[in-house]
């Protein structure tokens, strides 16, 4: 079932492995009140411009740009000379237009019944006394601040206080390391952190201030730390330490919001990539809420008076950038936030959220979801969540299964499933189904959004023709695109312009199937070349966990002296799957049949977990260690650090026929 024609196998790029033939045409109430139509899509590419120029006459001005794009490639500055103020579009428009009493947040601890609301008009407030207690401590627009707390709402409150005040704000994850947040406040050159004494995870406090003293031991730079209580944990005080309640809770809740310019900084955030020191990836401010804004409007179908929209992202992670904080505030929608993990107290736990909050739209990511399919269907069975209208996936190719099983056991199979891809670097979504529009399929991310220019190009950068495989580019810039790495822009240049000429190479693999539509194949880096075709983790993994007894796929190429590379598979059992001899051979088989003999695995290791990164993103660099017998790469990023020595122990058992 390979794509290959005579003649063709020496260009492929990558090959197109996978055959799908399952579609989900729109709900047809959806499509007849849908925000964004078909139309769009025409208007966006008669006049792209003009098309961003339309999205961000939805925010507040108060100063009209003059100048749509100034393109100096790769350099890029969207809406020149307008001026706005992003915390004022996220904030005080809404309680200016009468919705002050709307909440913006439904916030939920995770310990059961530790919740709060937030409105519109108290966000106003609280944005006001943050921004006012920064300003006492001496920050001043332009100066970097770093961030690392829990998902409680003074992270929100922090971001737009930021914001408001014309300040960078640079999130670090929570839970990495005191050298990760180091060598991030040093890079940076940030004045200020503001975290928290702990958060609650798995049922206990976890504490977060003994690795920021033990950072700002290093950092000189910093002058003051500022702490909220949150859990009451025990914390050891610096002359550098503040109390967010001593310090915010005294300040006026009145505050200007001053304009800023559309192309002033609104944040950093570093993304680790696969090598070398973390790039500060630089957002804008007019540019970056506009395509937020108007993708979550778009891509969600957002109703910003009946929807409750929940992304289960952190905001650690670009996903809470764009879809928990700045998108939907900017929309004035009202949105979940929860601090803790899916199963705690039990494993029904955002179900339970979903049924409390009445959400109708709901934001995940396919790890995620691949953990509730293993954990039963019983367990979603048990509450009500008919008030579901439209499920989005996003931070790694979703498997058909996973798309059908999330359709099906989450939406009720009524619920459009958008497939969003996306990166740190792009700001915001550019490939994805719209719900109204589209006929999705399932896996499949289908089409650049209207005003965005992407394309699968082969290593020449030519396009590939329908049914072809190759990289993943942007061929023209869009308003939330990164603007450079922050300090180094001949880094910029290197990472994402120099492979292919004018175009942003984004580093993932895709196919463009028979219809035209695309598919993400996962990172380039990761492809696997055996016998002379490269062969993608995607669609191997996809056909793992389409076999009844897999729960969880992950596979890497081992060099191997027969067929250069060979496939090497990390699975994860579904719960009632029994581990026997035959399992192995079993999956090998089925893998073959589906995807054809070429992606038969050479070997399958029966694991426990999967090494993760804290987006839950597969960190195969580390299996690939394991598949080669090398010691272990930096695994400073890892969700679990204990994982590598569950696999590890596995390896005896590692089972290959050839
Ligand atoms: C938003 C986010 C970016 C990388 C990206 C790709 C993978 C994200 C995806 C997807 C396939 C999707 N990715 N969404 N792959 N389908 N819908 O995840 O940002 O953390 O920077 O990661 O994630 O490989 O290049 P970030």
């Amino acid at each position: 079932m390979t794509s290959e024609t005579p003649g063709h196998e020496t260009q492929e790029t990558l090959s197109n492995l996978l055959t799908e033939t399952r579609r989900f045409a729109p709900p047809a109430d959806l499509a007849a009140s849908a925000n964004v139509t078909a139309a769009d899509y025409d208007e966006a590419a008669e006049d792209r411009l003009g098309f961003w120029e339309r999205a961000a006459e939805r925010l507040t001005w108060a100063e009209r740009w003059t100048n749509t794009l100034e393109w100096n490639p790769p350099f890029a500055k969207w809406f020149v000379g307008g001026k706005l103020n992003v915390a004022y579009n996220c904030v005080d428009r809404h309680v200016e237009a009468g919705r002050g009493d709307k909440v913006a947040y439904y916030w939920e601890g995770e310990p059961e019944g530790d919740s709060r609301t937030i409105t519109y008009a108290d966000l106003q407030r609280e944005v006001c006394k943050a921004a006012n207690a920064l300003e006492e401590l001496g920050v001043r627009k332009g100066d970097r601040v770093a961030i690392y707390m829990p998902m409680i709402p003074e992270l929100p409150i922090s971001l737009l206080a930021c914001a408001r005040i014309g300040a960078i704000h640079s999130v670090v994850f929570g839970g990495f390391s005191a050298s990760a947040l180091t060598s991030r406040i040093h890079d940076a050159d940030a004045k200020v952190v503001i975290t928290a004494d702990g958060g609650f995870r798995r049922g206990a406090p976890s504490a977060l201030k003994p690795t920021v003293d033990e950072a700002v031991r290093e950092c000189p730079e910093i002058e003051h730390v500022v702490v909220v209580r949150r859990t009451g944990q025990e914390v050891a005080t610096t002359d550098k330490d503040v109390w967010w309640h001593d310090l915010v809770e005294r300040q006026s809740d009145q505050h200007t919001a001053v304009p800023h310019d559309a192309e002033d900084p609104l944040y950093i955030l570093y993304t680790s990539g696969t090598t070398g020191k973390p790039k500060g990836i630089l957002h804008t401010s007019g540019g970056y809420l506009t395509q937020a804004s108007w993708t979550h409007h778009a891509v969600f179908d957002l109703k910003p008076d009946t929807d409750v929209y929940w992304c289960t992202a952190d905001i650690g992670w670009v996903t809470g950038h764009s879809y928990i904080v700045y998108g939907p505030l900017a929309n004035g929608a009202t949105s979940v936030l929860y601090e803790g993990t899916p199963d705690t107290p039990h494993r029904g736990r955002y179900w339970e959220v979903v049924q409390k909050y009445g959400v109708t739209i709901l934001y995940t990511a396919p790890t995620a979801i691949r953990t509730f399919m293993k954990w039963g269907d019983d367990i979603p069975a048990k509450f009500d969540m008919s008030s579901l209208r439209v499920l989005g996936s996003v931070g790694e190719p979703i498997n058909p299964e996973a798309y059908v099983w999330y359709r099906t056991h989450i939406g009720g199979d009524r619920c459009p499933v958008v497939d969003t891809w996306w990166q740190t670097e792009t700001g915001a979504i550019m490939v994805s189904p719209l719900p109204g529009v589209t006929s999705a399929k399932p896996g499949a991310a289908m089409r650049p959004l209207p005003g965005i220019v992407a394309d699968v190009v082969d290593d020449q950068g030519n396009s590939v023709p329908n049914g072809g495989g190759g990289f993943l580019v942007v061929r023209e810039p869009w308003p939330s695109m990164l603007r450079t790495v922050w300090g180094d822009d001949q880094r910029y240049i290197d990472t994402y312009w120099s492979r292919f000429d004018g175009m942003y190479f984004a580093g993932d693999g895709a196919k463009r199937d028979d219809d035209g539509d695309v598919w993400l194949l996962g990172r380039v880096d990761d492809v696997m070349l055996v016998s002379g075709h490269n062969i993608s983790t995607t669609e191997v993994e996809s056909a793992l966990v389409s076999h009844p007894k897999v729960a969880e796929a992950a596979v890497v190429g081992a060099t191997d002296p027969v067929t250069g590379q060979a496939i090497v598979s990390f699975v994860i059992l579904r719960g009632s799957a029994e581990e026997n001899d035959d399992i192995a051979a079993e999956l090998r088989t089925h893998v073959a049949k589906t995807l054809g003999p070429i992606a038969k695995p050479r070997q399958i290791l029966i694991v426990p977990e999967l090494p993760k990164t804290r987006s839950g993103k597969i960190m195969r660099r580390l299996l690939r260690d394991v598949a080669e017998n090398r010691s272990l790469g930096d695994v400073t990023t890892l969700t679990d650090s204990s994982v590598m020595n569950l696999i590890s122990e596995q390896l005896p058992s590692a089972k290959s026929e050839d």
